[in-house]
Formats: structure tokens, sequence, C-alpha cells
């Protein structure tokens, strides 16, 4: 019940509201605030941490109130609203980009300058938020950012896991992993213990007649545990909107123990039911591409679903509207298939509690949804055991059976007697045991499914879904490219080329329309701005130099081409290819006579990259590219020619770090197997050029910047299944510049050669499924094409400049607009202060 208060006490307390700061001694009367009271220390011992705790707190603040405003205006306005439901938030920092997006990062530069601290080391005291594993999460945090900043009225959710993805540690050449307890402390957060939602899992399902002598299907039993609600506030760039990103915690229901059993003197089993309920939300899957069908991970699902739609529901009841209004009020979007059970639970919600009958429910349902596919690699498609749905969530599981008898009835009617059509799309797979294909499921109950880039949008259509576009037609297929936020990606990452390019593009619009960035286009070739461009890379690369050598000791050269690999390890993206690639060109320097080395272009290579622990090929890779490398910059005779790298824990922030100081990024799937790539958009809004193959969004970025400016190799999409039945059938033999290769790891200059050999099998015996073989020779081609390139600086950086005049449409702005057009039918709410 709100409390009814007086008119004129509500205008007194407007008037005394706390203004927020707007300068810097403002900022600087904010941080000895929280120094001296949320934090109970003095100034005089305030180090790092506290300057970060304490400037976090100031600008915190200072959000707090938009984000109010934001969440009042909505409410009050009451326009659709858009959801965004995923697992993973790779969001990084917060503070730096919060400085910015509120214009006062200048202000809290000086105001810390005054205090004694540089800005850049309170920035680096930020842990991570590292809520994802890779492109899948950290696409979801550009478009949170580009929702606010577009004002859209929209709501992220996800889980508050304690352990994001693990902290990845190099030992003796191996990837170890050590947990990620990043929440000590994190001013980002708010615990809404107010905001609680009871979870059942397990327990039976009876049948029940209601008054209308209807029947009702009532789940009763099992157990109860509790998401709590944290909030994080989410500002946009250069606008008051402040949107929610809602994260659910697991807590066991009914308090911290039980203390009936803790009176009876059962104190162990009260903590253990109090730790189970914890586990849920306790720690991130660590695969990236994968699933490996974990009962706890069918937990988190449910858990944050049904949370997060108890919630949706309960907003949506408040504006008193009927349910058909319910699809033009709520717009739910599923990030991959992960949160497809909410289309089971919202139907569920529907029938049993709101009574509603199956039809209007369903077009209720299907209205709501739109799902998001990331991936066509058959071991990441998500598919849960019959028996375990129905252990976990038996009422589920009826629906499951519902929604998919209703669908074959369509299909066989549409379809008469084409039986393997109806096994082909069932929901259910009529395997040994049984499973619940849950993108079959998300395809069924939604209205729109997208992917994410061009050819990847294609080859699901032709491909893991092309029976459903016979089923549906193709209207129900779309493609939204993936895009990256330029605040967050040029901006805060490369603040001196972000204030070179405003100089000649009118200021900083273009962080708000990318587009603009297309004036830039007219001074590619004029020398002046040419030098200052290239200065600041190479201001960028002695930064990550600098960092090179603190944390691998490695000296290396910043005049040298930096070719940078950064991003999950997987054979499909072929790390393996770069590091082949590596030792054949160290065996050729090495074959050459002294004069001749001296006309070779230095190089860096950059490794980076997190590896499923689980996934032992992918350790193995990394494993090598550590071997090689302190080989190879060992070798005197080689010296500055050549240095290999591999940089320990690759993250948001050492993205931020890295992506300004390449000039060279490897983008080299093979082909259709990378559904779009983000990365590669982001290395290219950084000036830098990409080698790649025709996958993915590569394709779209050659269309937009020209096929002059990117260094695009190998095989193409269409020819990969022959490729592999060739390997497989036919007779295979392996490209003689790899074999060199081999032989070298197979001499043991690497070190013991059995830790290598799986590896090389994969290629020699086994089909060399990533084709591997297959691009080398056009691959070593095209490096070699980069370095003639290179030599002639003055070209290089006006295919740089040119590119990134080019990358307007890469924009997170431009895919939020599509989606909010094409899929979810939302309009931004204008802010009138
Ligand atoms: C990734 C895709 O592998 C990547 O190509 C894409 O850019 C990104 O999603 C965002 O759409 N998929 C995953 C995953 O991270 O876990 O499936």
């Amino acid at each position: 019940v709100e409390a009814s208060i007086p008119e004129p006490q509500r205008a007194a307390w407007s008037r005394n509201q706390i203004q927020s700061f707007t300068d810097k001694d403002g900022f600087e009367k904010e941080v000895v605030r929280h120094v001296e009271t949320t934090l109970a220390r003095s100034m005089f011992n305030c180090d790092e941490s506290a300057a970060y705790s304490a400037t976090s707190l100031a600008f915190r603040d200072r959000l707090i109130k938009d984000w109010n405003k934001t969440q009042q205006r909505q409410t009050y306005r009451d326009t659709k609203r858009v959801y965004y439901l995923s697992l993973e938030f790779l969001m990084g920092r917060a503070l730096d980009n919060a400085m910015l997006n509120v214009g006062l990062k200048d202000a809290a530069k000086g105001g810390l300058a005054d205090l004694g601290f540089r800005i850049e080391d309170i920035i680096g005291q930020e842990h991570d938020a590292a809520l994802g594993n890779g492109g899948l999460g950290r696409l979801a945090a550009c478009f949170l950012d580009s929702l606010a900043s577009l004002n859209y009225p929209a709501w992220g959710y996800g889980l508050r896991y304690r352990y994001g993805i693990f902290k990845q540690e190099i030992i003796d050449g191996y990837q170890v992993e050590v947990p990620d307890y990043w929440l000590d402390f994190n001013p980002w957060e708010f615990p809404r213990h107010d905001v609680t939602v009871d979870i059942q899992f397990f327990g039976h399902v009876s049948k029940t007649t209601k008054d209308d002598g209807k029947t009702a299907a009532i789940w009763e039993g099992g157990e109860i545990v509790q998401a709590v609600a944290y909030d994080v506030p989410i500002p946009g760039y250069d606008t008051p909107t402040t949107n929610n990103l809602r994260l659910w915690s697991s807590k066991a229901s009914g308090g911290e123990f039980d203390f009936q059993k803790f009176n009876n003197g059962d104190y162990e089993s009260s903590v253990a039911e109090q730790q189970r309920a914890e586990t849920i939300s306790a720690v991130l899957y660590p695969n990236d591409n994968l699933e490996r069908g974990k009962e706890l991970r069918l937990k988190q699902q449910y858990f944050w679903v049904a949370a997060s739609l108890y919630d949706i529901v309960r907003r949506f009841k408040k504006s008193k509207r009927g349910w058909n209004e319910f699809a033009d009020q709520v717009a739910i979007q599923l990030n991959d298939t992960h949160p497809t059970l909410a289309i089971v639970e919202l139907q569920r919600i529907l029938l049993d509690i709101e009574g509603l009958e199956w039809d209007v429910a369903w077009d209720i349902v299907t209205k709501t949804f739109g799902y998001t596919n990331h991936t066509v690699l058959p071991e990441a498609l998500e598919k849960w055991p019959v028996g375990l749905v129905q252990y976990l969530l038996p009422r589920h599981l009826q629906i499951i059976y519902d929604i998919n008898l209703y669908f074959l009835q369509t299909v066989e009617k549409a379809f008469p007697k084409d039986r393997d059509m109806l096994t082909r799309v069932s929901i259910i797979e009529e395997s040994q045991p049984k499973m619940v294909r849950m993108a079959h499921l998300a395809i069924v109950g939604s209205h729109k499914v997208n992917g994410v880039a061009e050819l990847h949008s294609d080859l699901i259509k032709t491909t893991i879904f092309k029976d459903f576009v016979e089923v549906y037609g193709p209207d129900k297929f779309t493609n939204v490219t993936n895009g990256i936020t330029p605040r967050r990606w040029l901006h805060q990452a490369n603040p001196r080329l972000s204030e070179l390019i405003a100089s000649k593009c009118g200021g900083n619009g273009f962080l708000k329309d990318l587009t603009q960035l297309n004036r830039l286009e007219a001074h590619a070739k004029d020398a002046a701005f040419r030098r200052e461009w290239a200065e600041i890379k190479y201001a960028n690369k002695v930064r990550l130099a600098k960092h090179i050598k603190n944390v691998t000791g490695v000296t290396v050269n910043p005049a040298a081409l930096f070719d940078v690999q950064v991003k999950r390890i997987h054979e499909y993206k072929r790390q393996q290819l770069n590091i082949f690639g590596v030792i054949h060109r160290y065996l050729t320097l090495k074959g050459m006579s002294v004069e001749e080395r001296k006309k070779q272009l230095p190089r860096v290579s950059v490794f980076g990259g997190k590896a499923a622990p689980g996934y032992w090929m992918a350790k193995q890779i990394i494993h090598l590219i550590n071997a090689v490398g302190s080989v190879i910059n060992k070798d005197e005779e080689i010296g500055d020619l050549l240095k290999v790298i591999f940089l320990e824990d690759y993250n948001v922030s050492k993205a931020e770090m890295i992506c300004p100081a390449s000039d060279l990024s490897e983008h080299i799937s093979t082909a259709g197997t990378e559904a779009s790539g983000t990365s590669n958009m982001k290395f290219v809004l950084n000036g830098g050029l990409i080698i790649g193959t025709c996958d993915g969004a590569n394709i779209e970025i050659t269309r937009e910047i020209g096929e002059s400016n990117i260094f695009l190799f190998g095989n193409l999409a269409e020819d990969v299944e022959d490729l592999r039945h060739a390997h497989n059938y036919g007779s295979h033999s392996i490209d003689s510049d790899l074999e060199k290769v081999f032989g070298t790891i197979e001499s043991g200059t690497f070190g013991t050669p059995h830790d290598f050999s799986a590896m090389i099998a994969a290629v020699r015996h086994h089909g060399d499924y990533y084709l591997v073989s297959d691009d080398f020779h056009s691959y070593m081609e095209t490096h070699r094409l980069v370095d003639e390139s290179y030599r002639n600086q003055d070209e290089w950086v006006s295919k740089c400049i040119t590119s990134v005049a080019r990358m307007g449409f890469f924009s997170s702005d431009r895919c939020i607009n599509e989606y909010a057009d094409g899929i979810w039918n939302v309009e931004p709410l204008v802010v009138q202060e």
C-alpha cells in the first residue's frame, strides 16, 4: 500500500532533492563524501581501490536518478516494452562507460587528478562483469547499450552468476582455469530483496474439474527455490534513458535456513538445502558453441525464465489490460534457444493459471516471442532428454507434447502422408533416449526466427531449418546482421581515434549515427590526416607492447605488423591454421640468407582466448601456440622478425586495449561455420584491416568497405560439403608446405611431438573436417599480399581510413532498429525533459 503523502510535503521533497553533480568540483565533493561516509575511510588513506569505489558510487548516484525517471516514464506512458532474455551478458567494465554516456569523463579526470590519481588507473581497478562466454553474450551487452541509447523501453533478463567465465592462467604453456569470484564489491547492482519469485521444480500433475465443468491441470509438490532480483542500470549515450538489466539470484525459499531442522540439531542438512538452492545461479557454463546437457543447466534455464515471465506478466497486469492486448504490450526476444522454456511457461500461465483456452493462449504466445539463432554447428543445438524434462518440469513436458501434437497435425494436413517430414520437424526426436529439440520448439512458438548475418540466415533456411521454411513459408525467417556499439568499441576503447574522427565528421554525432563516418572518406588521401591517424595507431601499439612486456616478459617492436587473433579457441575458428602458418613463416625465415632476412617485414602474432575446460583439442591448440612462441621468441637469428604472443585471460577490457592496436586481425573460420562474428567489426572500426574467409559478417564487411580493403582467402561455403566428402571417400593429399610444418612439429622442435599428434592427425587422418589443408596455400599466399601491402604505408593507412568511413552499417543501433521494426514492433519512447 502506498503511503498517501500531502502535496506540500511532496513539493518540499522535490525542492530539496540532492542535485546531481555536473562538473569537476561537484564530482570531487561526491568522491570525498563517499570515501568518508559510505566507505568509512579518510582521504588520507584513500588508495586506488577506494578511489575507484567512490568514483563509481558518485556516478551510480547520478544514474539512479535517470534510472528511476526512466522507469516512471515507461510505466506512465505504458507503451509496448521489449524484453531481451539472454543467459549471458558479457558486460565488461561499467565505470568508463557510465562516465562517457553521461558526458562527464573529463570532469572525473580533472577531479581525480586533483585528488592525486590518474583516471586510467582508477578505471583499471574494476573487475570485468564476465557473465558470458563470447560473441553471444557480448552481443547482448551491445544490444542493451543500443536499446538505452535509442530510448527503447527495454529490459534485459539474465542470471546473476556468482562465478562468471573462469579466469584463464597459462602455466607451462597450458590453460589452467581459476574461478572468477567477481562480486566482492559491485557498486553497479542493486539487490531487490522485495522482488522475489518462488520457482517450483519436480512434483506431479493432477487434474481437477473447475466450476464450469472444464478440467484443469494442477502442478503440485516438489521443491521451491526463491529467485531474488538484482538490478543493473544501463545508461544510454547522451540521453537520460537508463534501462534496467534484471539478473536473478537463487536462494532457498523461506529464509536463510530451516530453523526447525536447526533446532532439532540437524544443522548440516538445513544449510545443505540452502546451498543446493544457491547452486542454481552459482556458475556460468563455460561452453561457447557447445551444449553439454547437464541437469543443473536445465534448472538454471527454467529458474531464470520462470522468474522473468512472472515479472513480465505482473508488470503487464498492472496496466489492467485484457489478455488480448498482451502481445501489443510485450515483445520477448529469445537469445538463442537457452530461454525456449519461456514459450512453454507463458502457455502454462495463460492456460493453468489464467484459465484461457488453448488456442487463445497459443495465439498470444506465438505473437509475443521471437527467436535468434546464433550457430549452425550441430554440437551447439540444444536437446534435452524427455525423461529429464518430465522429472524436473512434469507439467511443462505435457504442454510440450500438446504443442507438438497440434503442430504436427497442421503439418500433416499440409504434407499428407509425408511421414519423414513429420519425423524431421517434430519437437520430439524419436531417439534413444527421446529428446526435446529446443530449436524446433523455439521456431514453433515464435512469430519470427532470425539469423545474425546474411550468409548465416540463408544457411539456416537451407540446412538445419529447411523443413520449417516449407511448413511456414519463407517470411517467418529473416536476417538481422549483427552490430557493435560504437560507444564502447570506438569512443571508449580508442579515445584519440574517436576525437580525430570527430574533428573531420563535424563532432560526435557519428557516435549516435554511425553512417556519418562516411564523411571521413574524403580525407583518406590527405597526407597530414594520414599521419595523425598513423600516429594514433602507433601509440596504441606501444601501449599493447608495454602490456605484452609486463605480462609475458617478451619485448615486441611496435613498428612491426601486429597480427591478432583473439576469440574463443575453437577448431572451427581455426587458430590451428594460424599457428601452422606462423610455423611456416618461421621456417621460411630460417631458410633465408642474412641479407634476405634483412628485407623482411617484422611481425608480431598475437593470440588470445579461452578454451572450454572440457574441450581437449582446443587446449592442445593453446599449448602449441605457447610452445611455438617459447622457441621463436628466443631465436636470436630471427629477433624482431617474428614474435608469437599468447595473452592470457582474454576478456572485454583486454579487447578494448587490443582492438585499437591491431594492424591485421584474423577471422579465418571454415566457410559456413561462423554465424557472424562481431570482433571483425570491432577491428575494422578501430582502423585495422582483416584477413578472413568468406564467412559470416566478413562477407557483408567486404560488400561495405570494398574488396580491395580486405584480404579474403579460402574455399567458399558452397564447396565445403563436397570437399569433406572427397576427404572421406576420395584421396586426401595434404598441402606440401603444411606437411613441412607437420614435419617440424614431429621432429620435436616445439617439444614432445606426441603432445600435438592429435592436431596433426585431425588433418591427415581424420578427414580434415575444418579444411585446414585445403585453405593453407591460399592463406599463406594472402599473408604474402598483406606483407606487400603493408610496405606501402600511405596506401595501407588510406585503406584503413576508407574502411572506417564505410563501417556505418555495423552499429548495433542499426540492428536494434531492425529488430524493433521487423520483429518487435516497438517504438522509442521520446524523452521530454
Ligand atoms: C556466436 C557465434 O559463434 C558468432 O558468430 C556470432 O557473432 C555471435 O554468436 C553473436 O551472434 N555464438 C555463440 C554461441 O557465442 O555460444 O553459440
